[in-house]
């Protein structure tokens, strides 16, 4: 018989991390985490089994149904928007292939077991792609999920389309071929730039914010290169991982959309560089915008609008921008380089 779990796709990074200490410690699920790389020690107690390989993997992949059963996939694996920018077409592979492979695997899984698989999805604010004129961020000021979805990287692309394409598999696909219904329950948060205490980003727009917090709190200083008055939208880890779960968690009947925006704080560059030096006074932030970095920054939103995910599934983040820095990164961040 073959074991009912739940498979984490990219768990080793940012996201995976959070998601995994928060399902494992509630002992809600079996856990079949998958990454390219290894999972940190930590978080070993709380997974059946770790597979490290790549999700284009086809064969791998083909095996691993044969052994589990899996009824949810979290499928946080991506490249980032810094990153793919590097390598259009290997990012292309990665988050537009990997997706598709799985969404398969999910619809085939679901006429297996002749029941419903739910596929949850991170998307990004990299969907949006702000107007190229100076104002257009205060002019349209919480932008709303179907707004502006025309998105300047090849990340921002890649997502938009898979979210398209999970919509297609869970409403539209038709088996021609078959009988048996396909159930995919495709659900997706589009998250804004995320701040961990734990972990450090690597390959992406929105890190400037984590990797000053994380100079700052080794006692080093740090060159920004996003501009004193980038406004995007950011939220605290733990916030990300409640999102998915609360997301996966809600009544079917109660969602009006399979995408949602979800956000909780909005500073500018300069505010969140007065927040650190507050916290870390020998810390010295100067900034030097790099203009390919900052052109992608200048066309995500300062701030969406997450009301379809305030009503529809009680969504609402615990940590503003002050209880963010006072209850959760600078008692963590503290802790982690003492
Ligand atoms: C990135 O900067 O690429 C990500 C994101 C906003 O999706 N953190």
């Amino acid at each position: 018989m073959r074991k009912k779990v739940v498979l984490i796709t990219g768990a080793s990074g940012e996201v995976g991390q959070a998601l995994i200490e928060a399902i494992g410690q509630s002992g809600s699920a079996e856990l079949l985490t998958f990454d390219l790389n290894p999972l940190p020690e930590q978080l070993r107690q709380y997974v059946v089994r770790h597979v490290q390989g790549d999700l284009l993997d086809t064969i791998l992949l083909g095996r691993l149904v044969t052994e589990y059963e899996i009824d949810t996939i979290y499928h946080l694996a991506a490249m980032l928007s810094k990153s793919s920018e590097f390598r259009p077409d290997v990012a292309h592979q990665v988050n537009v292939s990997g997706t598709l492979g799985l969404l398969r695997l999910a619809s085939e899984q679901s006429q297996w077991r002749e029941s419903s698989i739910q596929f949850l999805f991170p998307s990004s604010i990299a969907v949006y792609g702000m107007p190229e004129i100076a104002q257009s961020k205060s002019l349209y000021n919480k932008v709303r999920e179907w707004e502006w979805n025309q998105p300047r990287t090849m990340y921002g692309c890649n997502k938009l389309y898979c979210e398209n394409l999970g919509v297609y598999y869970s409403q539209y696909l038709r088996q021609m071929a078959s009988s048996q219904p396909v159930m995919v329950d495709f659900r997706c948060v589009r998250f804004p730039g995320l701040i961990s205490a734990v972990t450090v980003p690597t390959g992406g727009t929105s890190d400037f914010a984590p990797e000053m917090l994380h100079a700052a709190a080794q006692g080093q200083n740090y060159l920004c290169w996003a501009r004193e008055d980038t406004r995007i939208p950011f939220m605290a880890m733990p916030d990300a991982a409640r999102a998915m779960l609360q997301l996966a968690h809600a009544p079917k009947a109660a969602l009006s959309r399979r995408v949602y925006n979800v956000t909780s704080f909005s500073p500018g560059a300069q505010e969140f560089a007065n927040l650190v030096q507050e916290a870390f006074p020998n810390c010295h932030v100067t900034f030097q915008p790099d203009n390919k970095r900052q052109a992608i920054l200048d066309s995500w939103p300062a701030d969406v609008d997450d009301s379809a995910a305030r009503t529809d599934w009680g969504w609402m983040p615990e940590y503003n921008l002050f209880d963010a820095f006072q209850s959760y990164l600078l008692p963590a961040i503290k802790a982690r380089y003492r």
